[in-house]
């Protein structure tokens, strides 16, 4: 057996369960991954990703060398392969991509920048990148994957209790009493969670309620299963509400201390009878009453939830019918209840607290308070010229003769999709994408295409050559997580590490080493008289400036993380022990609110040309555009693009289990080979977005829901037909 040479704690860079983990390691390699037994939160379980999946990170293909575009300039930009970019120095790189950065701020404003950080990023990565955006680029254009992912969860979290992170914690979940899983594919896609769920059900004999249009593994041990057809989830959950009511379940003292709005919202369901939502949704009356008494009448009882509920039109309202449920019954602000989105990618949460959004800054401090924008003004150096003249003489307008000073911008930026449509209509010029791939991520890529061959610059920052990648002009070579020190932060807000295990390959660099210069020759070039400050030598020194400017994480650094494995934000103090369960006592908005909501169908739905709704989604195996996963052993597991389809629908078209099929909707058309499987139900099929040969989003719509801006991944008009 290989003795490692040394053995590394960190923290999977998979998804938002933050696995700990150990890196044995030996001759520059990650030889095999275990997880330590007396560590939160996962107490020495693992899944396939965390346990084999890590060796992407040794793939020949990763990037070592700055590379810089052999057509520079040629319009319209054309996706190329590595042999269409030739090998730069940093130096070269870096200056041609401030010159760029800072051309394109001069001619059009920092708001023709559009930028994407990362989920996949350290806290400290993420701190560094917003900061140069806003303190250097002038502009609050800074979004990232949670726009496609939980964005209308946090809409509908922040109306109903003015916060949005996952309420209770993972270590609750083996004690449930009673739990409503919806819209996650929590086995496949949140493996070890799912552990836990289950051994709260088996050794716990806790109660699951199952929502889900899929039969998914979870409905194996759940007391319940609602299958919904998708898109249906507010009649659904609307009706378990109104069962509530009319049985009297509700929680009196609950409501009348700690919610508003009941009388409206009690009115807005009267109609909306089980078998009402029967008649919409497809799940028998009886079960969605069964449910609605089960959640209820429990001492305890919890919600969790993933896509299926956000990534939809109405994906705001779904969440608003899920709080609803909470907030009437006083199912949260104690152990084992919660409203609970399961957090995606390793550090979603910690991007979003890191101020990766366009309309907050790190803890979630909005851009157009005047005192929080002060703060940063002060902590980053901004415009300190300009009030030194403006106590000097009492007007501003002194101060413009030379150039305009630069100040904090308090318009709120442009998210994701929005960036999109900037770029399409020539308001975005150019692009810097850390650590993200729009070009397999993105709905409707044929549309995504079309915007990034308009853009006049992109800069990509990736470990790898992926999709996106493929549009750059010049793409800057960064270390993955197991080659540089930081901290991600979970879906249960606990704030852990990750430490360098292995050399960087080539010249690869940290997130935030290549920030950090970047922003510096930026800054040059626009003849900042003060530099932001970039100057780092460590991440737990870009950590501290952000805790001192970020009252949730003031208790919390980098000493304290080591000695306790991890912190739970919100953690004010440095004697604060961190808070595992939120809204013991009241919610971030004062009260809870309900909302009166109205179901309404989808966006596309079927019709004679396109007979199918086709969802799209993850396999257990693979990870998103496949750039890290593909490039794993998992791929050997799952090496193709797949269609699961009902039997009876593959009947009629005269499919059979690994047939090769086409699907077209009205934006695209890929080919995928068959699985015929009760999974799926009639009239549904299921793609997951994993392939580039066949990428799902080749067919998916980009109609958002009104508030989140999220597009609906979950509900589109697809034809299938035979190939062979
Ligand atoms: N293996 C793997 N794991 C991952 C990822 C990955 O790519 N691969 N990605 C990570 C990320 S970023 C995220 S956001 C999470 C996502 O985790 P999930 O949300 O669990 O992932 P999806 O596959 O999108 O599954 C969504 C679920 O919603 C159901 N669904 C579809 N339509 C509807 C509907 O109308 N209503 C309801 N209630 N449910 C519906 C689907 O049947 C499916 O069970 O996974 C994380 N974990
Ligand atoms: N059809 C369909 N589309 C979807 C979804 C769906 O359910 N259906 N789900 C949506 C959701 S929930 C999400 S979250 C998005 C995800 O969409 P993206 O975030 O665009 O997808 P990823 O493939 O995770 O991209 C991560 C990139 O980061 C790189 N990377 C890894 N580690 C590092 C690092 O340390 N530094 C840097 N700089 N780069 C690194 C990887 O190589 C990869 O290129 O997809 C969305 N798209
Ligand atoms: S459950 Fe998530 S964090 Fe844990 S090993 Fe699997 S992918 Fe990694
Ligand atoms: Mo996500």
């Amino acid at each position: 057996m290989l003795e490692p040479e040394r053995t590394i704690r960190s923290t999977c860079p998979y998804c938002g369960v933050g696995c700990q983990v150990d890196l044995l390691i030996k001759d520059a390699h990650i030889f095999r991954v275990e997880a330590p037994f007396d560590v939160a939160p996962n107490y020495g379980r693992l899944c396939a990703k965390g346990r084999f999946g890590m060796d992407y990170v040794s793939h020949p293909s990763r990037l070592i060398q700055p590379l810089i575009r052999k057509d520079l300039g040629q319009k319209p930009r054309r996706p190329v392969g590595l042999e269409g970019f030739r090998e730069a120095t940093w130096d070269e790189a870096l200056d041609l991509a401030a010159e760029k950065i800072a051309d394109t701020v001069r001619q059009y404003g920092g708001d023709a920048m559009g930028t994407f950080c990362s989920a996949k990023a350290t806290n400290e990565d993420n701190y560094l990148f917003q900061k140069f955006v806003r303190a250097v680029l002038g502009t609050n254009n800074v979004d990232h994957c949670a726009r496609l992912c939980h964005a209308a969860s946090v809409a509908g979290l922040q109306i109903a209790i003015g916060s949005s992170a996952m309420s209770n914690s993972i270590a609750e979940m083996k004690d449930l009493e009673v739990f409503i899983v919806t819209g996650s594919n929590t086995s496949e896609t949140h493996p070890v969670i799912s552990t836990f769920l289950r051994q709260a059900v088996v050794q716990g004999g806790a109660k699951l309620i199952v929502v889900d249009p899929r039969g998914i593994e979870m409905t194996e041990f759940a007391t319940l299963w609602l299958r919904q057809k998708p898109g249906t989830d507010v009649a659904v959950f609307q009706a378990m509400a109104q069962v509530i009511v009319e049985e009297g379940l509700f929680d009196h003292d609950f409501i009348a201390a700690r919610t508003e709005g009941f009388e409206e919202f009690t009115g807005s369901i009267v109609e909306w009878t089980p078998e009402r939502a029967e008649s919409v949704s497809g799940v028998p009356a009886d079960l969605i009453r069964e449910a609605a008494r089960s959640y209820a009448s429990a001492n305890s009882a919890a919600i969790y939830w993933g896509m299926g509920i956000s990534q939809s039109v109405h994906g705001t309202d779904n969440t608003l019918s899920l709080a609803n449920l909470a907030l009437l019954t006083g199912h949260i602000g104690r152990p084992g209840t919660g409203l609970n989105p399961l957090r995606g990618q390793n550090n979603v949460q910690g991007c979003s607290d890191s101020g990766g959004l366009p309309n907050v800054y790190p803890g979630y401090q909005r851009i157009d308070d005047p005192e929080i924008c002060k703060k940063f003004e002060r902590a980053w150096h901004i415009a300190t010229e300009d009030r030194r003249r403006e106590t000097g003489n009492g007007h501003r307008s002194s101060v413009s003769r030379h150039s305009p000073v630069f100040r904090l911008s308090n318009e709120p930026g442009l998210t994701t999709m929005e960036m999109v449509d900037a770029a399409e209509s020539g308001a975005i010029r150019a692009y810097y994408v850390m650590g993200e791939n729009p070009m397999m991520s993105e709905p409707d890529l044929r549309h995504a295409r079309h915007v990034m061959e308009k853009l006049d610059f992109v800069l990509v920052q990736d470990i790898f050559l992926n999709e996106t990648g493929e549009y750059a002009d010049i793409i800057l070579p960064a270390v993955s997580f197991a080659e540089k020190d930081g901290t991600f932060t979970n879906s249960d807000r606990r704030v852990q590490k990750i430490r360098a295990a292995l050399p960087a390959p080539g010249e690869a660099r940290a997130d935030w080493e290549i920030i950090s210069d970047l922003a510096q020759r930026v800054e040059a070039k626009l003849d900042r008289e003060h530099s932001a400050g970039f100057e780092f030598e460590h991440p737990a020194e870009i950590w501290d400036e952000m805790a001192r400017l970020t009252p949730p994480f003031q208790g919390i650094n980098y000493k304290r993380i080591e000695r306790e494995g991890g912190v739970h934000w919100p953690c004010p103090t440095p004697d604060h022990p961190g808070t595992p369960c939120l809204f013991a006592e009241s919610f971030p908005r004062g009260k809870g609110q309900f909302s009166a909501i109205q179901y309404r169908p989808s966006e596309e739905l079927p019709d004679e040309n396109y007979p199918f709704i086709l969802s799209t989604g993850r396999v257990l195996y693979h990870w998103h555009g496949g750039t890290m996963t593909r490039r794993s052993q998992l791929d050997h597991i799952y090496p193709e693009a797949t269609v699961e389809i009902n039997p009876k629908d593959a009947h009629q078209l005269g499919v059979q289990e690994h047939a090769q099929v086409r699907v077209r909707s009205r934006r695209g058309k890929i080919e995928v080979k068959a699985l015929v499987t009760e999974r799926s139900p009639q009239g549904t099929i299921f793609i997951p977005f994993h392939f580039a040969e066949a990428a799902a989003n080749e067919l998916t719509n980009d109609v958002r829901d009104p508030q989140a801006k999220i597009p609906d991944y979950k509900v589109c008009a697809v034809a299938v037909e035979l190939l062979r």
